[in-house]
């Protein structure tokens, strides 16, 4: 199965920042709504093809299902995780759809996002994954309970929108279910905004915290949504059983958990913050641990932003060998190609993450990643078109075998069932562009210059760009003067400014070296040490 970085179920939750509230004080004086697709990539599909619209189908990729409509749900098709052949087997009449081509599900996901940032100004959206959406909407609902909506204190529980959780009834009396009851009518004019814009059903849950406006949106769907009342939050916690259930806890954390004893949310529920301490595991970490197994969430709804890194994985049975490897690590490359261009931005950095079930043993996911910096002329390519050269392909595809390298020893025993690829250290293209054409092709570069570049694919990586026109700065003795060139003003100047620092090496993986330069600006336009 072949997913985004950063769509798996890991542990989003686990990390609270430094200027998060202090554990333990939830507030719930907040609303927030959590916003979930209904079986996303079957939705999609359907859109694409009108014919799929009400017959029971399933989406997969490889051998595996990654999900079903719900009109297959219906009649029994399991909604994830199947075997293809099992599925077929059982449901010889069930339609299929390939999902292993991700741009439509991308593009639906952004226009969500979108929709929701328009449609709700001033409220705090965060994405999560690709077809889920955190919104803030406290500002919102306290406007209007202050502007009219204060009817919701003068009215019974059919004020709110779709369910509450446990039947419980509005106490009209108590603020926070009045800013709730406003909360949940917010939602449903989010949830129908977002099908009149893109066609898409959705559930919600509406909360005081995160965690659990996640955990009640799972309650009515397809196309509901459902409020929970603070004095609920013991009775939702109740519901959930292993550890792992709790919304952000990933296998990892489950893995460090379980070698502590607390298999279930119970076990947390009862855990001291001494006990769970210990090897990767802090204090703070255990506190929040112990915090969302009771249902507290002081984490804000963070505006999302550009991603910081891009980046596809897949899964396999196994793979056999390096070459297997080098195969998949390129077919990976030629994929993240094609996000990259989509971005705009130019990678500084790449890495390699691999999962190898020989080092688990019982142990949980063994998940490990390397990476390092790389000069961005490697991704020239895309300036034009979102396929990179055979040269260009090349070349990334052997500086993350480099990095598998260092993580997987070919010559001894490994198991490897996932491969992933990503680049990060994403660089914004000159002012006005967004596009990896605008920077190193012209036009639209910092200051008004007017740039013009010929392509000399074939040459030297990091010496491709030829200038012919530019009025940029002077490039210093010593420097790659046609890497220079290439860049904007702005840039150059900001390279001239901290000249101090030596230049970064093109594929540089070590990492005492890296820190003690930083994320250095200089790093991108290193001669080539081939
Ligand atoms: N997905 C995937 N691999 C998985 C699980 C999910 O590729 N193992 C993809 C397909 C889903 C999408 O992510 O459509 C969103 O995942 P959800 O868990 O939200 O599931 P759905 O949206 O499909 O169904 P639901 O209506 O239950 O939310
Ligand atoms: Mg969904
Ligand atoms: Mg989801």
């Amino acid at each position: 199965m072949s997913r985004e970085s950063g769509e798996e179920e890991e542990d989003w939750i686990g990390t609270a920042h430094p200027s998060d509230p202090p554990g333990g004080k939830d507030s719930n004086a907040r609303v927030i709504v959590h916003l979930d697709l209904d079986c996303f990539y079957a939705q999609v599909e359907a859109i694409l093809d009108p014919t799929l619209k009400d017959v029971p189908f399933a989406v997969h990729q490889k051998q595996f299902v990654v999900t079903t409509n719900y009109a297959a749900r219906a009649v029994g098709v399991p909604k994830t995780g199947a075997s293809v052949a099992e599925v077929r087997q059982r449901f010889p009449s069930l339609r299929w759809v390939n999902g292993e081509d991700l741009r439509e599900y991308r593009r639906f996901s952004r226009r969500v996002h979108e929709t929701l940032l328009r449609g709700m100004p001033g409220c705090p959206v965060e994405r999560l994954g690709m077809d889920e959406n955190f919104v803030d909407v406290t500002a919102l609902a306290q406007k209007r309970l202050g502007e009219g909506g204060g009817e919701a204190s003068s009215a019974d529980s059919s004020y709110f929108a779709g369910k509450i959780f446990g039947g419980s009834v509005l106490d009209p009396s108590d603020p926070a279910h009045c800013r709730l009851a406003v909360g949940s009518r917010i939602a449903e004019e989010a949830r129908k905004l977002v099908l009149r814009e893109t066609g898409l059903t959705s559930s919600a849950g509406v909360a005081g915290n995160k965690l659990l406006a996640k955990l009640v949106g799972k309650c009515h769907k397809p196309d509901g949504q459902t409020t929970l009342l603070p004095e609920d939050t013991g009775r939702i916690m109740s519901t959930l059983d292993g550890a792992r259930s709790i919304p952000g806890v990933g296998s990892s954390t489950a893995a460090l958990l379980s070698e502590r004893g607390v298999e279930t949310v119970a076990d947390l529920q009862g855990a001291t913050e001494a006990a769970l301490r210990g090897p990767c595991l802090d204090a703070s970490a255990a506190r929040r641990l112990i915090d969302l197994s009771l249902g507290v969430d002081p984490t804000p709804v963070r505006q999302s932003g550009r991603p910081k890194t891009i980046g596809l994985e897949d899964r396999f049975r196994r793979l056999g060998g390096r070459e297997e490897c080098a195969e998949k690590v390129r077919w990976l490359v030629g994929r993240l190609a094609a996000l990259v261009f989509e971005d705009g931005r130019m990678p500084r950095s790449l890495k390699v993450t691999v999962r190898d079930a020989a080092k688990e043993e019982g142990k949980g996911f063994h998940r490990e990643s390397r990476q390092c910096k790389v000069s961005p002329a490697l991704f020239s390519d895309l300036r034009t078109s979102d396929t990179l050269s055979e040269r260009s392909l090349e070349e990334i595809t052997a500086a993350c075998m480099g990095l598998l390298e260092k993580a997987v020893d070919f010559t001894g025993r490994f198991h490897l069932t996932l491969l992933g690829v990503a680049v990060g250290d994403l660089l914004e293209t000159a002012k006005g562009t967004r596009s990896i054409a605008a920077f190193f092709g012209g036009g639209g570069g910092g200051g008004g210059e007017k740039r013009t570049m010929e392509d000399h694919s074939g040459g030297e990586v990091g010496k491709r760009r030829k200038q012919t026109g530019s009025t940029g700065p002077e490039c210093p003795e010593g420097w790659d003067r046609e890497v220079f060139s290439s860049l904007p003003a702005d840039i150059q100047r900001e390279l001239l400014e901290s000249r101090s620092d030596p230049p970064a090496p093109l594929h540089s993986s070590n990492k005492s070296e890296q820190k003690k330069r930083g994320p250095s600006i200089l790093s991108y336009f290193s001669k080539s040490k081939k």
